[in-house]
């Protein structure tokens, strides 16, 4: 895996073996991995360590055979006994800083994260990802308030680090999560608890996808409007405003020409488009 392509992963799978009892924890993933699921991890908060090591091993195993990566939430020990490709924190564990001393520059470092104040922190404290929920309440993580998706809209216009939105995300409610500007998410019972978890990944997979290539809604000098631009410069052009002397606000802040074609834009957007005249 090139050091960076993981972070175009859009379909992120927990472990969770108390919703599928009968079935064996790898199999259930191999599903999810023959489904599409691009990152998968362990999450095991009641077993032994030793529980743990053995199934870290065997799923190591599981995903390079996908090559997909393989992340271990809360033991950063197992993370290099196994070689896995990172740690998954909560604010209440080891400090990024020291996860960071311990594993090493290459491995990944994901924290979960329940404000904008928290993805903020993370981020200059040098996670490479992070968890944004949970968005709706959730038995897989109870007696936590859910962040709502008004919570997943900040992340995506302010973390600039990929984030994954995650917490009660089923095929019924992705796509409020998705035009709130997710474009990664991560779904557990939905996707392990069911009884065809392949085809519960391409669902979602279809999904994300179609939110991806589909249109965003933004709002321009106060009016909603529809596009498929995916940048300014891209949206600019399609207005058909580009050659006009233009200045460009997103969300408050003026975009510079120059960066136009490199600032994305995203659902929920606040745009504003004001001509000037003359000069001189
Ligand atoms: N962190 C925030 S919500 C959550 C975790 C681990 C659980 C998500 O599980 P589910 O079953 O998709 O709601
Ligand atoms: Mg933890």
């Amino acid at each position: 895996m090139g050091k960076d392509t993981w972070k175009d992963f859009r379909l992120y799978v927990i472990t969770a073996e108390s919703n599928h009892p009968g079935k064996a924890l790898v199999d259930v993933m191999e599903q999810t991995l023959i489904g599409g699921a691009d990152i998968l991890q362990l999450r095991n908060k009641t077993g032994s360590r030793e529980e743990v090591l053995g199934q870290a091993k065997a799923l190591r195993e599981l995903t390079r055979k996908y090559n997909v990566p393989f992340i271990i939430n809360d033991y950063p020990d197992i993370v290099l006994e196994v070689d896995a490709d990172g740690v998954h924190l909560g604010q209440e564990d080891l400090p990024i800083a020291e996860a960071r001393r311990l594993l090493g520059p290459e491995k990944i470092i994901g924290i979960s994260t329940h404000s904008l104040q928290q993805a903020l922190a993370a981020e200059r404290d040098g996670a490479d990802y992070i968890g944004v929920g949970p968005v709706f309440p959730t038995d897989t993580k109870p007696g936590r308030a859910a962040v709502t998706t008004s919570y997943v809209a900040e992340a995506a216009r302010h973390v600039t680090i990929p984030f994954v939105a995650i917490g009660g995300i089923t095929l019924g409610n992705v796509d409020t999560v998705l035009a709130s500007g997710a474009r990664r998410i991560c779904s557990v019972s939905a996707i392990v608890g069911s009884s065809d978890p392949a085809a519960t990944c391409r669902s979602f997979l279809e999904r994300i996808e179609g939110a991806s290539a589909g249109t965003l809604l933004v709002n321009v000098n106060g009016r909603e409007q529809l596009t498929s631009a995916r940048t300014i410069e891209e949206f600019v052009k399609q207005l058909e405003q580009h050659n006009k002397k233009l200045v460009v606000e997103r969300n408050g802040e003026l975009v510079p020409r120059a960066l136009w074609a490199e600032t994305e834009l995203l659902s929920g957007d606040a745009i504003e488009l004001v001509h000037f005249v003359g000069g001189g």
